[in-house]
């Protein structure tokens, strides 16, 4: 069986959770970087001609929380139930809707749009208070009160949001966020992983 291959660009973003997700499942992985300049060669060969993609048993996986459920499944960090199972992929989903929405400012190309755009008075607060909430409520935890792989998916994103809303200063307004990704990063194998890879900012 050959060694499964995790395809990203050499940033956090949509990769980093399931990079995470590998290393705690212990697994002997290649952590592919491809970079920008390959990417036209690359891009032909991934199923919707966009990254991440994993290689496993001679598959190809592929959209980052799909890959990421399927890996918390793989690894214990899913629900107990489909109860469970639901509010994980519920509050994933509103992580994601704020990483939306950050990214289409962060992507718009026209000034005056972009302005117009501007979130950070009332959406931003307002869905950052929520995300807050709801780790609070669920004990440092994106859902169910425990590690699940929706931690991953925070974790291993926060730092592609903090810099998509252009807001350093998340970690002191919210210390729910900072200590939430602490949690996912200092879990042994997860740490061990993280501490050799290549360092990137977000
Ligand atoms: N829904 C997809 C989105 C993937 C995506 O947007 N990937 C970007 C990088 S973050 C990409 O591959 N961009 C290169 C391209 O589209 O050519 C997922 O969650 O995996």
């Amino acid at each position: 069986m050959s060694k499964p291959v995790f395809h990203y660009f050499p940033i956090k973003a949509l990769g980093e959770p399931s990079r995470l997700l590998l290393a705690y499942g212990g697994e002997d992985f290649e952590d592919k970087r491809v970079t920008f300049e390959d990417w036209p060669a690359y891009k032909p060969h991934t199923p919707f001609g966009q990254m991440p993609v994993l290689d496993l048993n001679g598959k190809q996986y592929a959209q980052s929380y799909a890959i990421a459920r399927y890996l918390g499944r793989k690894y214990g960090l899913a629900g107990a139930d489909i109860e469970e199972d639901f509010l994980i992929d519920q509050n994933v989903e509103f992580v994601n809707d704020i990483r939306l929405k950050a990214a289409s400012v962060h992507y718009e190309n026209d000034a005056e749009l972009k302005k117009q755009a501007d979130l950070s008075k009332n959406v931003y607060p307002t869905m950052l208070g929520r995300l807050d909430a709801m780790i609070k409520e669920n004990n440092g935890h994106i859902a169910c009160g425990k590690l699940t792989w929706g931690d991953f998916v925070f974790a291993g994103m926060y730092p592609y949001l903090k810099y998509m809303l252009q807001r350093p200063d998340l970690d002191s307004e919210y210390p729910s966020f900072k200590k939430l990704e602490e949690t996912v990063y200092s879990l042994p194998k997860v740490k061990a992983f993280a501490d050799s890879a290549p360092q990137c900012d977000f």
